[in-house]
């Protein structure tokens, strides 16, 4: 085995399931990041933008003095499909696959540092390798494709032909001398436009450019703030992440559920729970019940917002007492949801529970909510 392979052997004897390698430079598809910087596709996600991490994206020198090479690693967190009578159930909310189980970065940040020590001790060099999984400013996908993962779909992300795209991805950047071992994908999307037609919210604006104002996955995961109006009706019950330009792919078909336990769901509420149950969360119940999952990262307001959203959009009757109990909620990014969600649902009695609640609203924005829907 020459070096290289026995990097790759390293990294999936670690877990991983894909490993390759790509030069550092020229850096992949780096104008198609400029672009879409230019064009503002990043909404509030100021950490794309920030002119030291765009530095860093053109110019992975930058983090790493001298860096030759890339070590790409893909993990698969597939966790299985969702059973049916839950998955057309909209009086629950869907959790994207990727968080039914741990926090990803938690399992794979130790495996990529020992990865990273292994490239160290193969290589003898004595400059440092850093670990990278989502949160480094890098093109994580650009360079996955470049080191043969997989290719880029028209929906954005990586896809290996024979694993579909559930997988995470992360990388080691290393100043040692290492020949690319990437086989090019053969295949790609063809004449298929299926993510694009089947996107709830239209955020796929081409092939190959999503603006992430309009994405699921931003609106419930990255927003601080207010949802857009307009697009709380296109989210259905999607109340954190978004896996539908996923789903619709005919690569997924390859697919199979991951070996590692710890992404799988381990009871159904943790794919898709009840949205009553979700907004009479308090802080205790919310920290307690989402632990180490990487729904902890957005916090109760912005959780149960999402579901006052989806409760609105479920629209039956039975969605009027929880949403009642929601505006009634000390945070008033829940109200405000809670309001909108209530000018969704069927019933008369709604509009006396409106009535009341303006009485004693104080915040500005969410007496214009309920202003709006009476
Ligand atoms: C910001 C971000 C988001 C944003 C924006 C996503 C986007 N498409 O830009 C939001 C919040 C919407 C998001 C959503 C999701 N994300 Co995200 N996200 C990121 C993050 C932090 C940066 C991505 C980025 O740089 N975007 C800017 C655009 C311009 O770059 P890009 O998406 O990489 O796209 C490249 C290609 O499209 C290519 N390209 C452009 N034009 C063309 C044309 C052709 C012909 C070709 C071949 C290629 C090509 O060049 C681009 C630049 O390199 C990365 C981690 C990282 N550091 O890379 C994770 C990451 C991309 N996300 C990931 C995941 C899992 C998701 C979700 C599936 C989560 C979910 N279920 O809700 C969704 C998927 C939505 C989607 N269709 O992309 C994984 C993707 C794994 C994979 N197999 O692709 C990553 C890599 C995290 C990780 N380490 O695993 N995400
Ligand atoms: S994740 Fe959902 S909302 Fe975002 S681009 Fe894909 S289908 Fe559209
Ligand atoms: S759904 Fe079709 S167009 Fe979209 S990524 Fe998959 S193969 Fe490509």
């Amino acid at each position: 085995m020459n070096l290289m392979e026995q990097i790759r052997s390293e990294a999936l004897k670690l877990g991983f399931d894909l490993a390759g390698i790509a030069p550092i430079s020229p850096v992949p598809h780096v104008d198609a990041y400029r672009d879409w910087i230019a064009h503002g596709y990043h909404g509030e996600m100021g950490y794309m933008a920030r002119p030291d991490r765009v530095e860093r994206r053109e110019n992975p020198g930058v983090i790493l003095p001298g860096a030759k090479a890339v070590v790409c690693v893909g993990l698969n967190y597939y966790p299985g499909p969702l059973p049916g009578d839950l998955a057309g159930d909209a009086s629950r909310g869907l959790i994207a696959n990727y968080a039914w189980g741990i926090d990803y970065h938690d399992l794979m940040q130790p495996h990529l540092e020992e990865l990273a020590a292994f490239i160290r001790a193969q290589t003898g060099s004595n400059a440092t390798t850093c670990a990278y999984v989502d949160t480094g400013p890098i093109l994580e996908r650009a360079y996955a494709a470049a080191a043969g993962l997989g290719f880029i779909g028209k929906n954005t992300c990586l896809i290996h032909p024979k694993m579909g795209s559930w997988l995470f991805l992360g990388q080691v950047l290393t100043d040692a001398e290492l020949a690319p071992m990437a086989e090019a994908s053969r295949v790609d999307c063809g004449t298929c436009r299926r993510c694009l037609d089947a996107c709830p919210t239209g955020a796929l604006i081409a092939p190959y450019t999503l603006d992430a104002r309009r994405c699921i996955s931003y609106l419930t995961i990255e927003l601080k703030g207010a949802i857009p109006r307009e697009l709380r009706p296109l989210m259905g019950n999607h109340i954190y992440g978004c896996d539908t330009c996923q789903q619709v792919c005919p690569w997924q078909r390859f697919a199979s559920p991951t070996r590692e336990r710890s992404f799988h769901a381990e009871e159904l509420n943790r794919a898709a729970p009840p949205l009553a149950e979700l907004v009479e969360m308090d802080e205790a119940a919310f920290r307690q019940r989402y632990a180490g999952s990487p729904i902890a990262r957005i916090g109760r307001g912005r959780l149960l917002r999402n579901a006052a959203v989806a409760l609105g959009n479920w629209g039956d009757e039975r969605a009027i007492e929880p949403l009642a109990k929601a505006l009634q909620d000390a945070d008033p990014l829940v109200r405000e949801h809670a309001a909108w969600a209530l000018g969704h649902t069927g019933g008369k009695v709604k509009h006396e529970i409106l009535e009341n609640a303006l009485k004693d609203e104080a915040a500005p924005y969410v007496r214009k909510e309920i202003q709006a829907v009476i």
